[in-house]
């Protein structure tokens, strides 16, 4: 029966288990061999010393080259002075894939490397436990996710990817060839979710890719990210950001409960928000990066470095609401009483903005109006515009970065250590 590094403990003294893994570490002290087995749970010590072992499965320790694949059978044996406080006497040592060396990349802590090396042999870095810690806790945020929104009474959809027409009215696109017609990949699922509310849903979510062809070459943007997105019907931008502050509080206290293992490892203690979070308003945040030295014109975005003023000032999570409708899509709902200002609101982290969403406008005339004062053609829109027409809920919703949240909540410094296999400006590959 194969059992994870995890499960075996001192009280197993005697019991014969089947470990599988990779070769982490062969120490080899002449009479006595430490040979440190890697599974995707941990690591055991198999001690092979040469008194007591065959002399068969000595020399084939003794052979063994790092990172190959082997499985091993033995005895536990409780040892204090063996991390964990036990050790396995191997009967049989199988070796089932040898590993060809040297290997590209070092997967023991001893030798850091670059993240474009690690990239570049990501299947290598990913063996690392502190790089697969980042993988388990994401897998627990999205699990969280759909749970969350699942008893919210969201239903979980899929909407295309490749699409006819620009969503966000940027030009941010990446083209490809459908047949005989040009079509691209889509940037955000912003105009389907609205449609799925003139359906009727009410209440939908999608965790899927998102395309953008910025040329930035940052610290926090990719060229192909996952957005958490959610849209909902007669309720309004404080509606949905209240499920998005839960929604946060919620995945936070999950990790700390179902992942203090992988926390550990990567030194990061998780805060539970506290409820409500601070929202400031745009003016307010213009004021506080002004105090600062950073002068941003009214109606302007945010630069990075006004952004890092105002995350001096508010630690941890925040809303920055009422942007100026004209910095915002086309499809942001403005204030009744002051037109200039929009029912929109960006979710921060520190300096990073990790989401934005808004209360849309449902009527008809005004979103032509709108698509036409962005320079925009309504023609364009043709299958989103036909959903307004007969009979559109108010809604609301926003869209959050999977990979930015990932960053606020295990503190990574590049948000291409929270993909798998990340696509940027130059990464095609792997
Ligand atoms: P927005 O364009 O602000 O809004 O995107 C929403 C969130 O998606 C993430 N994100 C990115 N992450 C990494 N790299 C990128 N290039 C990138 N672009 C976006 C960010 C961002 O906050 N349709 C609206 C949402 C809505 O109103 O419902 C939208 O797409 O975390």
């Amino acid at each position: 029966m194969r059992m994870y590094t995890s499960e075996i403990t001192p009280e197993m003294d005697g019991k014969v288990v089947k470990l599988f893994g990779w070769v982490h570490e062969v120490r080899d002290h002449g009479g006595l061999i430490f040979l440190v087995l890697r599974d995707r749970e941990g690591f055991a010590q198999i001690t092979l010393p040469k008194k007591v072992v065959s002399k068969e499965v000595f020399n084939t320790a003794r052979s063994l080259k790092r990172e190959s694949v082997v499985a091993v059978e033995g005895k536990v044996k409780a040892e204090p002075k063996a991390p964990n406080g036990f050790e396995i006497i191997p009967d049989i040592i199988t070796l089932l894939n040898e590993a060809e060396a040297p290997l590209p990349l070092e997967v023991t802590e001893k030798v850091p490397a670059e993240l474009d090396t690690r990239l570049d042999y990501r299947f290598m870095d990913l063996r690392r436990p502190k790089v697969q810690a980042i993988f388990r806790i994401r897998h627990q945020v999205m699990q969280s996710v759909r749970e969350f929104l699942s008893k919210e009474g969201f239903i979980e959809v899929n909407t295309p990817k490749i699409v006819s027409t620009a969503t966000e009215g940027g030009t941010e696109l990446f083209p490809i060839s459908y047949f005989e017609k040009e079509a691209f990949l889509n940037q955000s699922p912003q105009l389907y979710k609205q449609v799925l509310m003139g359906a009727g849903f009410e209440k939908v979510f999608e965790i899927g890719p998102i395309f953008r062809a910025e040329e930035h070459n940052t610290t926090r943007h990719l060229n192909e990210a996952i957005s958490i997105d959610i849209e909902m019907s007669f309720t309004d931008h404080e509606g949905v950001m209240g499920v998005l502050e839960r929604l946060i509080a919620k995945i936070c206290e999950d990790i700390n409960q179902k992942c203090s293992k992988y926390l550990d490892l990567l030194g990061i203690k998780l805060e539970i928000p506290e409820l409500p979070l601070p929202r400031i308003t745009y003016e307010e945040a213009l004021k506080m990066a002004k105090s600062k030295g950073e002068e941003i014109p009214w109606g302007e975005d945010l630069s990075l470095q006004a952004l890092k003023a105002i995350g001096e000032e508010i630690n941890g999570y925040y809303f920055i609401v009422d942007w100026p409708t004209d910095a915002k899509p086309f499809y942001v709902m403005p204030h009744e009483n002051r037109p200039e200002i929009s029912k929109s609101f960006d979710l921060m982290h520190s300096w990073l903005e990790l989401a934005s969403g808004a209360q849309r406008i449902h009527r008809y005339d005004v979103l032509v109006n709108r698509i036409k004062a962005k320079g925009l053609q309504p023609e364009s829109f043709g299958f989103y515009l036909d959903a307004f027409r007969y009979g559109m809920p108010p809604h609301a919703g926003w869209g959050l970065g999977a990979e930015r949240l990932l960053m606020s909540l295990l503190d990574l410094k590049n948000i291409r250590e929270a993909v798998l296999f990340p696509r940027d400006r130059q990464r095609l590959v792997p």
